[in-house]
């Protein structure tokens, strides 16, 4: 039997050449194994997209490490005797194998982690977990970051990234004087005929074979693969980082915070997903896109606003999502309890903005920030949906999502069911909001205008009735005085009219009716 020094177990979003694991791997005596299973892709039943996504990138993550000379040992889903787990997988290579030692990066969820606490047990030999070191600020450096803090404001680990990373510093100050140039990147977007179209990669042999599998086992989950364009190799990835920065990078700041039913993705980077599997380091992302203000390429706003979303949101999520957990899971601040509707998996509603979010979710497996946080994000707040329920919805929908950085996004900034913890007050807005940030109103069957009764933009009542029901919990925060204080001054018909319209929507939404 050939011997084996280290069993290297590489997880679907750690195809990263730089990976801790891989530190040190030498050929000639280590094997790399890379499984796919059926546990991790049905512990939420994820978007088809999403699985054929990452299925594809490790097959040909696997090929390029065997280019390099290692010796991958690759379990595929349908592969006779795949025992459907990663401990199964690992077990069954280690029993062939008979390493000295396994050596893993820590994975990027809580379960998995608390899985890999086990192996050690379970293979009989040392396990070694190191440090994902693709993330700039480490679990201890976070978690003394917090210590002592009354509130984890992100503007001020962000600025702790900035002096740490040198992005956009000049000496020890940010350049052009300021840290945020947010106040410049809240506008409306128009329809643009010139705004480059996205570059879509044609599916390959691997990626095809992959389409069918999927198609094949998992045809009951949501989504639809006739669109799959997703890059499945590093060298992809980079190049459309680079088509983003020259195309996108410079209105990004501006269009950020719209919505556009004629397109979905307006000058966002949709990078996540790269970013996300190891293929891209976020750092040189970063890097690539300083550049492009260096060289007059693109304006501070647009450059800062999207740095800081890499170096200071997903670093600081991640930061709390491994301060909170494993507690953090089951938060629900609001003691909600409704159930999600039937429409989040189909689309199927009158209410516009609702049914085109979701229906490019599951045309894409991706809807950008502001989308998932303003449409689909607020209605669950203010209808009272259940957050763990809301939170595997995001996990499974999403091709991005992974527990470290969905699970914050949905139950601190979307949710508020930690509390307050991620955010000074809940996303709540009326149909207002969407209104002024988006074109999906002109087309609704709900009259935003109308505030209450039949026909009215459900958004309207479900704001005020929100408040009203959380009083208790809201009332003495101190940036949403002034609702309060407009909710108090209105006349108490008023104030019940709202009430009596939003019990009428959320009967129906109970009853299962159209909405
Ligand atoms: P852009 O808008 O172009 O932003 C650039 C990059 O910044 C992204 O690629 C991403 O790496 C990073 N980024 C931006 N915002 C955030 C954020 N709030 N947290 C972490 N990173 C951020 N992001 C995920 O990667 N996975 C998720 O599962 C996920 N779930 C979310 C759920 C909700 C309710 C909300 C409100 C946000 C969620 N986000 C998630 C954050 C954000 O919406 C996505 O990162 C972004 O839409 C990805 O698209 P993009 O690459 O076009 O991003
Ligand atoms: C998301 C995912 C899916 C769908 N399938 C696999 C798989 O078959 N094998 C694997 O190693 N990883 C997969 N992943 C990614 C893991 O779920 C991810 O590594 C953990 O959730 C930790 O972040
Ligand atoms: Fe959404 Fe209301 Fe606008 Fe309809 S009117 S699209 S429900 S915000």
């Amino acid at each position: 039997m050939p011997t084996c020094r280290h069993l290297i177990l590489l997880l679907g979003d750690q195809l990263s050449p730089t990976l801790s694991s891989l530190s040190g791997a030498d050929p000639a005596r280590d094997v790399i194994l890379m499984a796919e299973v059926m546990a991790e892709a049905t512990y939420v039943r994820h978007h088809k997209l999403k699985i054929a996504f990452i299925f594809s990138a490790m097959r040909h993550f696997a090929e390029e490490l065997r280019e390099q000379g290692f010796t991958v040992r690759y379990t595929r889903l349908d592969e006779a005797g795949n025992t459907g787990s990663l401990s199964g997988e690992l077990r069954r290579a280690a029993e062939a194998l008979r390493p000295e030692a396994v050596i893993v990066t820590e994975p990027g969820e809580w379960r998995v982690l608390d899985d890999m606490k086990t192996w050690r047990q379970l293979l009989a030999c040392p396990v070694e977990i190191r440090p994902d070191a693709r993330f700039l600020c480490s679990h201890r450096e976070f978690r003394a970051w917090a210590e002592g803090r009354r509130d984890l404001t992100m503007e001020f680990f962000y600025r702790e990234m900035r002096r740490k990373t040198r992005l956009l510093m000049e000496g020890d100050q940010p350049m052009r004087g300021r840290w945020n140039f947010d106040t410049e990147n809240r506008k409306p977007a128009a329809p643009d005929l010139l705004r480059p179209k996205r570059k879509n990669v044609t599916p390959d042999a691997i990626t095809r074979e992959v389409l069918a599998l999927v198609e094949d086992r998992f045809s009951d989950h949501i989504g639809r693969l006739d669109r799959f364009g997703f890059a499945v190799t590093r060298r992809q990835a980079e190049e459309l980082q680079d088509a983003f920065i020259a195309d996108h990078l410079a209105q990004f700041g501006e269009t950020q915070d719209a919505m556009l039913s004629s397109d979905p993705f307006l000058n966002h980077a949709l990078l996540s997903f790269y970013i996300n599997i190891g293929f891209l380091d976020p750092l040189a992302v970063c890097r690539a896109a300083e550049r492009a203000y260096l060289e007059g390429e693109a304006p501070i706003n647009a450059v800062e606003g999207f740095i800081r979303q890499i170096i200071g949101w997903r670093e600081y999520v991640r930061g709390v999502y491994w301060l909170k957990m494993p507690d953090y899971v089951t938060s629900n601040f609001f003691d909600a309890h409704r159930p999600l509707p039937d429409f989040f998996w189909t689309g199927e509603t009158d209410m516009t903005c609702l049914s085109t979010v979701i229906g490019e979710t599951i045309d894409h497996a991706y809807a950008h920030h502001i989308q998932r946080l303003m449409v689909t994000g607020n209605f669950a707040l203010m209808a009272g949906l259940h957050p763990h329920q809301v939170h595997e919805w995001y996990l499974e929908v999403y091709a991005d999502a992974y527990e470290w950085v969905e699970l914050p996004n949905v139950i601190g900034m979307s949710l508020f069911a930690d509390g307050g913890l991620l955010g000074t007050k809940p996303y709540a807005a009326s149909g207002n909001y969407i209104s002024k940030m988006s074109d999906y109103c002109s087309g609704c069957r709900y009259d935003v205008k109308k505030k209450t009764g039949e026909g009215a933009c459900p958004f309207n009542a479900l704001y005020w009735d929100f408040l009203d029901r959380n009083g208790d919990k809201l009332s003495g925060n101190r940036r949403l005085a002034q609702p309060y204080a407009t909710w108090r001054r209105m006349s108490e018909a008023q104030r019940q009219d709202y009430r009596a319209t939003a019990a009428r929507f959320l009967e129906k939404l109970d009853a299962g009716e159209r909405v």
